[in-house]
């Protein structure tokens, strides 16, 4: 590798990592993640719900070395997507979106932008390797970043920088060139706050820095396949896509400044998306909603799922509801069909509403 002491080379390396724009660049060593642990406790839990594939590449994450072999440091890196101006209320009708989501897809965002690091870390020093992931490889990315110095792992089990906040993603650049490492950020700024803890309405922390996936709305209306479990039902809290509650409350997105990436910039029919609208679009409408966005992962099955457990919850048998969900009773997507199905029979009174307590008349004095 070239003569370069490692610290003018991290240096160069962050200078590039800037000029691309990233809000946050720091770098950590390649050593086996503090957490995995801890991660490994967390699957041996069940708190991964049905996302398989963490458990497929478990073992992986023990050491970046699975991601690239002869790695000496990881650079993260991170954007921030926070919004400049707040959401609107939510209506009877409206499903909201997660901030992360309403823009660009970040993954296209950050691979286009680390490709480019690469390129350049490549061309400085010809005789390095690097490889670009952002959610590609099996790297416990929250705990890079924490090493890198980029914030700590809150109560929340979100990266918070101290002047960003929790509203980034993040991304890695590994990298067999010998850099010289950030202070980790040991501390951590949460002291007594538990705000995120209790807002929580589906009690989904089971610990401070443990999410339990199983409870979990953003779980749920993004990665959960086929019928919406029992314990979702009626518990969606506006959420069609995502959720931003644990952030929403934290005191260190208020103070944060908003996100100047125009790529992840809110598209304005990504906010707050009518659902009575998207249960009557048809497939290139919808195609067309969440193209280029991660509300793909989703999928147009699991969109209209949340879209008609939503108006379900809702419990408003507005005629225009009633026809958006009959129109989809016999679509041809199962999952689809059943939603819609269940949401008229609640709202036409046939099945008791989901997730509410029916009490029984007290008993007459
Ligand atoms: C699986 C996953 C999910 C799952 C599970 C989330 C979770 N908390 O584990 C679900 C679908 C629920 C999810 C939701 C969201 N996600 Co997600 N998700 C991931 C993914 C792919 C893996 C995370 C993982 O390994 N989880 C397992 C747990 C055990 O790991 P961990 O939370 O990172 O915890 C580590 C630390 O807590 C550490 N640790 C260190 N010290 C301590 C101390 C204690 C006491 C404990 C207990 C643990 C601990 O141990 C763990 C192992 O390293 C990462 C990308 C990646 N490759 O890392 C994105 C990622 C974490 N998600 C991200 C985002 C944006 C979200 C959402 C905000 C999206 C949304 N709005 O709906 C929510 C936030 C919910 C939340 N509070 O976490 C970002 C987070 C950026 C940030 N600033 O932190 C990431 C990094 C994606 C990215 N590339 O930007 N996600
Ligand atoms: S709401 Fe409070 S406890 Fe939760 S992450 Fe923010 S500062 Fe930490």
């Amino acid at each position: 590798m070239s003569d370069q002491p490692p610290d003018r080379r991290s240096a160069e390396v962050k200078r590039l990592a800037r000029a691309l724009g990233f809000d946050l660049v720091g770098i950590a060593p390649a050593v086996s993640p503090p957490g995995f642990g801890s991660f490994l406790d967390w699957l041996a839990g069940g708190n991964a719900a049905g996302m398989t594939y963490m458990h497929t590449h478990a073992e992986a994450r023990r050491h970046p070395e699975s991601a690239l072999e002869g790695v000496r440091s990881v650079v993260m890196v991170g954007l921030s997507y926070k919004p400049g101006t707040p959401d609107p209320p939510s209506t009877l009708r409206t499903g909201k979106v997660a901030r992360y989501a309403r823009g660009r897809d970040y993954h296209k965002v950050l691979w286009k932008r680390l490709g480019r690091l690469k390129g350049h870390v490549e061309a400085a020093w010809p005789e390095s390797r690097s490889r670009a992931v952002a959610d590609t490889a099996p790297l416990l990315e929250r705990d890079y970043a924490r090493l890198a110095g980029l914030g700590w792992i809150a109560k929340n089990t979100m990266l918070i920088h101290r002047q960003i906040g929790s509203y980034t993603v993040l991304g890695a650049l590994l990298t067999d060139l010998d850099l010289e490492p950030d202070a980790p950020h040991e501390s951590t700024h949460c002291g007594t706050c538990t705000r995120c803890l209790d807002a929580c309405p589906t009690d989904a922390f089971s610990a401070p820095g443990r999410l339990d996936a199983r409870k979990c709305i953003s779980y749920w209306t993004i990665e959960h396949r086929g019928p919406l479990p029992d314990e979702a039902e009626g518990r969606l809290h506006d959420w069609l896509f995502g959720c931003d509650i644990c952030q929403e409350v934290c005191p260190w997105n208020r103070k944060s400044p908003p996100g100047t990436d125009p790529e992840l910039a809110a598209d304005p029919r990504r906010v707050a998306v009518d659902l009575v609208e998207l249960l009557r679009s048809d497939d290139a409408t919808i195609a067309a909603l969440i193209r280029g966005s991660a509300m793909t992962r989703a999928k147009r099955s699991g969109l209209l799922r949340n879209a008609a457990s939503l108006l379900e919850s809702r419990g408003v048998a507005d005629p225009e509801v009633l026809d958006a969900l009959e129109q989809n009773v016999d679509d041809a997507d199962p999952i689809v069909g059943a939603a819609c199905s269940k949401a008229l029979a609640t709202l036409r009174g046939v099945l008791p509403p989901q997730g509410r307590t029916i009490r029984p008349h007290p008993p007459a004095p």
